[in-house]
């Protein structure tokens, strides 16, 4: 089995949809959508596809996600970016992360371990099996998207370190760089931008680090070079450019908590049901479509999470 890395996808070979649709090096061939939808039917998750090369061309329907929603364009999700150290508007982070060195890169995991690591960006890809995962992004504002990531679970990271028993918690950190980030020179935002899950949350096999998406290299606006993909929170939870992951006793503070704890809750798990303290969050607009549609409970992922919640009052602990 051949196995391709983002680290060997050259930039020649940079694929926005129309290439990564016609050519597909990344779905599992074995004829299309029924090898996507046995390996949903038989994980209970979408797109755990093996990154592979010279295989046949997908069935287009493969290019759906379990709900058979289409993917979002590579355009939009690349040129629409909540990225806050490059401008709080969607077009700056596009056009002001061009230049942001993503590499050499480190990412330090310590905190209550048993075996506190640096890796280097290659490390992760080389330790780490590099899959697709095709998901649903939800971001608190009202909007959301598909997008088939490239990353591997955060749960195998995590085994690596060994996390003692007491560590409760997992707090994450985005690369604190005023230089190069221009919006961190705004000293009345709690910079770095920070972020924070349960262990359990963490562990979940939901949970990626994700490396790229469309089959290449992350795009610097989208978190380069790794960044946090939790499918059935808001997409605030999934922070971006990662230099640390520290594994704690109690529930860490995050950047729009505090910010903000009223309408953003430590958990901010997806649900129509409670409303943000300025807008509904029953319906949200798809990017590419033009009536807004129902927002599902966790996303659409609740038979695959809704049991870590068991026993909580969502409703005063969201
Ligand atoms: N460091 C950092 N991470 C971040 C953000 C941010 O401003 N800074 N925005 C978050 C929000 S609100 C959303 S919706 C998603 C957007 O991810 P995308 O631009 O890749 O779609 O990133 C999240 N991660
Ligand atoms: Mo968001």
């Amino acid at each position: 089995m051949l196995i391709q890395k983002p680290s060997e996808i050259s930039s020649s070979e940079i694929t926005p949809e129309h290439v990564y649709l016609s050519r597909n090096h990344f779905i599992k061939a074995a004829g299309g959508i029924g090898a996507a939808l046995a390996v949903a039917s038989c994980q209970r998750w979408m797109g755990a596809t093996k990154i592979e090369e010279n295989q046949q061309p997908p069935s287009s329907k493969a290019l759906f996600d379990e709900l058979g929603d289409p993917l979002t364009p590579y355009s939009s999700i690349t040129t629409y970016n909540n990225y806050y150290e490059f401008g709080s508007d969607k077009q700056s982070p596009a056009e002001r992360a061009k230049t942001f060195r993503t590499s050499p890169w480190e990412i330090v995991v310590d905190g209550l371990v048993r075996n506190p690591k640096t890796f280097g960006l290659e490390d992760l890809l080389r330790i780490f099996v590099q899959e697709e995962r095709i998901y649903r992004l939800r971001c608190v504002e009202g909007w959301s998207m598909v997008i088939p990531w490239i990353g591997f679970s955060l749960a195998e990271l995590l085994r690596e370190v060994q996390p003692l028993s007491h560590a409760d918690y997992v707090r994450f950190e985005t690369v604190y760089a005023p230089g190069q980030m221009q919006m961190q020179n705004i000293k009345t935002y709690p910079w770095p931008y920070q972020e924070g899950l349960r262990i359990d949350e963490a562990m979940h096999e939901l949970t990626i680090l994700a490396t790229g998406l469309y089959g290449k290299n992350m795009p610097p606006q989208n978190g380069a070079p790794i960044r946090l993909v939790v499918p059935w929170k808001f997409g605030f939870k999934s922070i971006k450019s990662i230099v640390r992951i520290e594994l704690v006793q109690e529930k860490p503070l995050t950047f729009w908590r505090s910010i903000d704890p009223e309408e953003y809750g430590f958990f901010a798990n997806v649900n129509p049901d409670i409303s943000h303290s300025r807008w509904s969050q029953q319906s949200e607009r798809r990017i590419g479509e033009i009536s807004r549609r129902r927002t599902l409970l966790f996303n659409g992922y609740g038979e695959q999470v809704a049991h870590l919640y068991a026993g909580m009052d969502l409703r005063l602990d969201y």
